[in-house]
């Protein structure tokens, strides 16, 4: 009898969930050609940036590539951001190396996802006081990541991560495997590498061409709720060696790029990875298949239009 009950409800589960997946996929595709998107599309078009040469390069790359790379300096020139970014990442990680070694208390980090503790996770506090979302929410970055997604975008997630070394044995597991990222069928992620990151620290790895029409992606298309994590063996299979992006790259090195194709990274097996890291995506994705990691808790009303939109 238990038994029975047991599998009908796990039924009535399984049903709801099928039901609850349409739906959310239903709601994304609605927001995306007609409700949340057409109006930021609209909004972006009547005022649209002008970017610079720097930034029309990173634009050109992301486009035909799905990544760029570059030196945080060459963006931002100004040596008191970058420092203030150094001294956030300093404390970030003498908080994180004590925490590692006492109690694991105070740590943040995901279920799933321990391996990684973060500065922020979700639901945290955020104004322009903070050097690294200060850096994110400026027209430097936000202009890009706009114009990449021809609409004003939301700047959904801001975060420094620190990647606890693993066993030298230690298997693949979330982010470390090949994935799609579920949150939109565009979107531009940065990293700022705050370490020398070499090939034992679990660096970035991307497949050009996965992203946009490129000629990865149609390998396991993205698709709201779809299959992002496949099987790595076929994975292997389908995507050869030759054509993966490895960012062994120094601290100061930031990478644009367009993470509905394929990527992984974070496992390393000697030294903790630093980076912050940030994400914009459609206003869509917002209601549909993402949450916003904090509260701009700042002065809204000295923000331009195009800020004020992506922090809200
Ligand atoms: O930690 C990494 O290098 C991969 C990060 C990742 O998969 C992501 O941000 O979606």
């Amino acid at each position: 009898m238990h038994r029975t009950k047991t599998r009908f409800a796990a039924r009535v589960n399984h049903v709801a969930t099928a039901l609850e997946r349409r739906g959310v996929r239903a709601t994304y595709r609605l927001h995306d050609r007609v409700l949340s998107n057409r109006r930021s599309r609209r909004l972006f078009r009547g005022d649209r940036p002008e970017l610079d040469d720097l930034q029309g390069r990173i634009l050109q790359e992301l486009e035909t590539e799905g990544y760029s790379v570059l030196a945080f300096t060459e963006l931002f020139p100004d040596v008191g951001l970058r420092e203030d970014i150094e001294e956030q990442s300093g404390r970030f990680v003498a908080e994180t190396k004590a925490g590692l070694a006492g109690d694991r208390g105070g740590l943040r980090v995901r279920a799933g996802k321990e391996f990684v503790v973060r500065l922020h996770s979700y639901g945290v506090e955020l104004s322009l006081e903070d050097p690294w979302f200060r850096a994110c929410t400026s027209r430097r970055m936000l202009d890009i990541a706009n114009t990449y997604l021809d609409l004003w975008s939301k700047l959904e997630y801001t975060d420094m991560w620190y990647s606890v070394p693993q066993a030298e044995e230690a298997e693949r597991v979330a982010s470390q495997r090949w994935h799609r990222d579920f949150n939109d069928r565009r979107l531009v992620k940065a990293f700022l590498y705050l370490a020398d990151v070499d090939e034992s620290m679990g660096p970035f790895e991307y497949v050009p061409g996965s992203a946009g029409k490129g000629p990865y992606a149609s390998v396991w298309p993205w698709k709201p709720l779809g299959d992002n994590y496949p099987s790595q063996e076929e994975f292997a299979e389908r995507v050869p060696e030759a054509s993966i992006k490895t960012f062994t790259a120094p601290k100061g090195t930031l990478i644009f790029c367009d993470t509905a194709g394929f990527h992984r990274g974070g496992l390393s097996t000697t030294h903790p990875r630093v980076l912050a890291t940030v994400t914009y995506s459609s206003p869509a994705s917002l209601v549909s298949l993402t949450e916003r990691s904090y509260h701009f808790t700042g002065a809204l009303a000295s923000l331009d239009s195009p800020t004020r939109f992506a922090v809200t």
